[in-house]
This record gives C-alpha cells, structure tokens and sequence, in this order.
C-alpha cells in the first residue's frame, strides 16, 4: 500500500509519523472518512470544506490549498488501484515539544490512506441494527464543538465503548439536556407518519455529508423532513429509524434501548433510502 504523506508517497512500512507529533500527543488535529464507489470519491468537494472548516475552528493552517489536497486524495486511490474503497486524510498540528502549546508546533503534518472499511457487520443491512443510549454525553458546543472533526475522539469512544458493553454495536448519544445529537460516526433519522426527522446540528452533531445526501434525497422523493429536538420517546415511538454516515452508509435499526421500533425490520422507507443512496453513489463523485 502507498501511503501520502507530506507531499510524497512511501511504503506502508516507512509511513510513520514522529512520537512530537502533536496529533498523536493530544488529539490536535482534524480528519476526513471519504469513501470512493465505481471508479469515483463520492462529495470529495464537501469533505475537502470540512476539513478546511475544522481546520480553522481549532486555528490550523493547512499548508496545501483545497486543490492539491483533493488532488492528493485522487492520486492516493490512483497509486493503490482503488477503485471502491475508503480514505482517511489526516491533518496534524506537526511536530513539537512535550507541551501542549501548539505554537511549538512548525509544520503540520499531512497524510492520507486510501484502504478499505467494513464498520458494521454485513448482515446488520439487512436484518437492522439494535442500538442503546448511553450514559456519556455529547460535548458540549462551548467545550468542543461536535461540528468540528477533530482527532480528539474520546468522546466518542467513550460512547462506543458503553454500547460495546451492553452488547450492541452501536450507541446513541444524547447532549448536555437530554435530547438526541447523534451516534458515534454517523447521524441519525427517524420517520413518523411519513416524516422525516433528525436532530438539529445545534443539539451537538457532525454536519453529516451524508445526512445532507439523504435530507436531498427524501426531499427529491416528495417527503417532508425537519429537524427538531428528539427526545429517546420520540425514537421508541418512532415507525423507522436509521443511522448515515460515510463509513456505515445506511443502516436501519430495529431496536432501541430495549424498544422495537415499528415492525421490528427495516422499514420501508429506510429500504427506498438505501436504494436511492447506492444508485447516486455509483453515478456521482470525482473521477479517479
Ligand atoms: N457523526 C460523527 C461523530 C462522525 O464522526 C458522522 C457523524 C457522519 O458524517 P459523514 O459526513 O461521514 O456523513 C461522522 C463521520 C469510522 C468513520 O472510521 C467515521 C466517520 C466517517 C467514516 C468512517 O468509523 N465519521
């Protein structure tokens, strides 16, 4: 496997990043899961936005313009044959000393691995997902933002490691007053009485490129959707429920916290939503 980093490619044996390298020392720095389909990476434009977004939330300049960092991402896939696949590009604050303040920090670090994923377990897709709510909170806006995708994921893990504990794969997890922000790396949505509904990104959720693909979607097939507080009733009593996100794509779930959720399979809506999100990624995105 050929791995970019800082401009060049190397071996996976040499793509190593220094021990100073604050990423690894604090979590400082910023990341995107991109994924490429047929031959294409799919809203390669919207993932390169967001890097450079949370790039400057946390102040970190980027030291490549958006053009060559999407030209990077191309050229990882070209060098490693993908045609299908998943890439992880990485933005590190760089090099530094055994302090915290970033401003020792000269040069940062950029890299990108274009591999594959497999997030859930393939029959999930089509037998639908349990999930629990969790006991750890989202973070807070004034703390760190959840809109920003950071490499300080703990909070995250934290929540995953909850849901591990109770025996599913994945949690849901609720903001500061109890209302629905998001799961771990994807977003959530439910349907009631032919609604569409998800939590708004203000209740401490990712700005989910595939949240945004699927609202288009639902609202290209005539549905209605919104975006209000959602309360764990509100997804016990919910007739469908699904999690999006780029590595997990579309998954339906079945149960929560225990409660069945309509008929207990994949509804129906959720079914059309995955069909329509398959076709578009087969046909769209960036040449590779
Ligand atoms: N919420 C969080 C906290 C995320 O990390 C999403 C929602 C979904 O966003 P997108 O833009 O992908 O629709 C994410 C995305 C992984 C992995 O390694 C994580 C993400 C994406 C791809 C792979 O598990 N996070």
């Amino acid at each position: 496997m050929k791995i970019f980093i800082d401009g060049k490619f190397c071996s996976e044996r040499d793509a190593k990043i220094s021990v100073f390298d604050h990423g690894l020392l604090y979590g400082d720095g910023v990341f995107e899961g991109i994924r490429a389909y047929n031959g294409r990476v799919f809203k390669l434009k919207e993932h390169i936005d967001r890097l450079f977004y949370s790039a400057k939330a946390i102040l970190l300049e980027i030291p490549m313009s958006p053009g060559k960092i999407s030209e990077a991402v191309l050229a990882s896939c070209r060098a490693n044959k993908l045609r299908d696949g998943y890439i992880r590009l990485v933005v590190t604050r760089g090099v530094g000393n055994l302090g915290l303040n970033p401003r020792s920090c000269k040069k940062p670090t950029v890299f990108c691995i274009a591999d594959k994923i497999q997030v859930y377990p393939p029959e999930l897709y089509s037998r639908g997902m349990e999930i629990v709510t969790v006991p750890t909170a989202r973070n807070l806006h004034s703390a760190l933002n959840p809109a920003i995708k950071s490499l300080n994921y703990l909070n995250n893990i934290l929540a995953k490691i909850e849901a591990n504990n109770a025996g599913v794969e994945e949690a849901v997890m609720l903001n500061a007053e109890g209302f629905v922000a998001e799961c771990t790396a994807d977003n959530l949505f439910i349907m009631k009485n032919g609604e569409l509904f998800t939590p708004p990104l203000s209740a401490g959720a990712l700005y989910g490129i595939t949240r945004q693909t699927v609202i288009e979607l639902a609202q290209e097939a005539g549905m209605k959707v919104s975006e209000p507080n959602l309360t764990r009733y509100d997804l016990f009593c919910a007739d469908e429920c699904f999690l999006c996100g780029t590595g997990a794509e579309i998954m339906p779930v079945i149960k929560i916290d225990g409660r069945i959720i309509g008929t207990g399979k994949p509804g129906q809506i959720t079914r059309k939503l995955v069909e329509d999100y398959h076709a578009l990624t087969k046909m769209s995105g960036e040449p590779i």
